[in-house]
C-alpha cells in the first residue's frame, strides 16, 4: 500500500546513494567504514543508555555522563556535566581554560546545548568565563532568549554567579606570541587544532539532549563566531528522531546546517552513519575541502550511532554497555601526502 513515509524514505535513501555513491573516487576510504547499523533490526531493542561525545577527550565526558545516566539522571545534565570536565581541563587547547586565542589574544568561547523537549540555549563571543556550557544552560533554562553574546553573555553569567577569570593559560600565551612573529593563519586539518568536544547522551527514559562547546578556531578574527553555538549547525537533537553534532571548520557546517541535516536524514531513514556521511558530501560537493576537516556524529533514538569525517583523524568515544571505547570515524578523502 501507498505509504508517505515510505515513500519518503525510499526515494531519499535513492537520493543518498545517488550522491554518495556518485562522488565516491578513489579517495574514499572503504576499509574503515564500520558496519552500517540497520534502523529498525535493533530498534526493539534500544542501546541505553548511552553517551557519546568527539575527540578522545570524549571519553572523558562519557565518563562523568554515564555516571550521572545510570544514577537514573537526565540526559541533559550529562551532556553539561560531561563536557564540563574537559572545559575545565587547562591543558585542551580548543575548549574553556586552556583554550587557543583569537589573533589579538583573547580567548573567546562559544557553546550551546540542547533538550528532548527541544528546549535550547546558546553563548557565543563569551570571555573570562570557564564554563561556557553552564551559562547556554542557563539561558534555555532560565531566560526567553536562546543565545546570548558577548558583553551582555559575561553580564548574564556575573549576574548568576559565575566568576570571571583569566582563560589564557602560559601555555597559550606563549603559543600566541610565537604565532604572532609570523601571523599566518592557516588552520590545519584534525585535532592540531580542532578539538571541540559535543556530546550527546540518552538516558535511561530515552530521552535525548546534547551539547557543544570550544574555544573556536585558533587565531581567528577577533569577533569571529563559529558553528558550536548555532542550534541546527554544531547540534540538533529531536527526541523523536535521535541527535547529531559537528566538529571542526565552522565556517563550511553553518553554511550547510549539518547536524539539522543529519536528523532530518535520519527522520526519513537514514542510518546515522548514512546521514553523517551525507551531511559531508553536501561539504564535498560545494567548497574546497582537501584542507579542511568536519567530523559529524548522529545517535537515533534507538542508540545507534554513527559518525563521517571529510579527511582521516577524526574520533570519537562511545559509552554503552558498561564499555567506554574509541572508534576513528571513516572518511571521505585519503590523503595522498599521508599515504607516503
Ligand atoms: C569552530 N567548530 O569554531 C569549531 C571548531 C571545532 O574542533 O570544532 N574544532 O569552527
Amino acid at each position: 500500500m501507498f505509504n508517505r513515509r515510505n515513500f519518503l524514505s525510499k526515494s531519499l535513501l535513492a537520493s543518498l546513494s545517488i550522491g554518495v555513491v556518485g562522488c565516491q573516487s578513489e579517495t574514499t576510504n572503504h576499509e574503515e567504514l564500520p558496519t552500517s547499523q540497520n534502523v529498525s533490526k535493533q530498534s526493539s531493542t534500544p542501546n541505553k543508555p548511552i553517551s557519546i561525545a568527539t575527540w578522545t577527550h570524549g571519553k572523558e565526558a562519557n565518563e562523568v555522563a554515564m555516571k550521572i545516566l545510570l544514577e537514573k539522571g537526565k540526559a541533559i545534565d550529562a551532556v553539561e556535566q560531561g563536557v564540563r570536565i574537559v572545559e575545565a581541563d587547562p591543558k585542551g587547547t580548543s575548549v574553556g581554560i586552556g583554550g587557543t586565542p583569537d589573533r589579538d589574544g583573547h580567548v573567546t568561547l562559544d557553546a550551546c546545548i540542547m533538550d528532548e523537549k527541544g528546549n535550547a540555549g546558546a553563548v557565543c563571543f563569551l570571555e573570562g568565563i570557564k564554563h561556557p556550557i553552564s551559562v547556554a544552560r542557563k539561558i534555555m533554562d532560565e531566560t526567553p532568549h536562546v543565545m546570548l553574546a558577548g558583553e551582555g553573555a559575561l553580564q548574564f553569567a556575573l549576574e548568576n554567579g559565575f566568576e570571571k577569570e583569566n582563560l589564557l593559560t602560559d601555555f597559550s600565551d606563549k603559543a600566541w606570541n610565537k604565532w604572532l612573529k609570523k601571523k599566518k593563519y592557516s588552520p590545519k586539518v584534525n585535532s592540531e587544532n580542532h578539538d571541540t568536544i559535543s556530546q550527546i547522551a540518552i538516558d535511561l527514559e530515552g530521552n535525548i539532549s546534547g551539547s557543544c562547546t570550544t574555544s573556536g578556531l585558533g587565531y581567528k578574527m577577533r569577533g569571529r563566531v563559529g558553528d558550536s553555538p548555532i542550534i541546527g549547525a554544531s547540534l540538533f537533537v529531536d527526541n523523536e528522531v535521535g541527535a547529531a553534532c559537528a566538529t571542526g571548520l565552522g565556517e563550511v557546517v553553518m553554511k550547510t546546517l549539518g547536524s539539522f541535516l543529519i536528523v532530518e536524514l535520519m527522520r526519513n531513514g537514514a542510518t546515522p552513519e548514512e546521514a553523517c556521511k551525507e551531511a559531508v558530501m553536501r561539504i564535498i560537493k560545494k567548497y574546497d575541502w582537501k584542507e579542511l576537516q568536519v567530523g559529524y556524529l548522529a545517535v537515533n533514538k534507538a542508540g545507534e550511532y554513527g559518525a563521517y569525517a571529510v579527511q582521516k583523524g577524526f574520533n570519537y568515544a562511545v559509552h554503552v554497555d558498561g564499555e567506554n571505547k574509541l572508534i576513528n570515524a571513516p572518511y571521505f578523502y585519503k590523503n595522498p601526502k599521508e599515504e607516503n
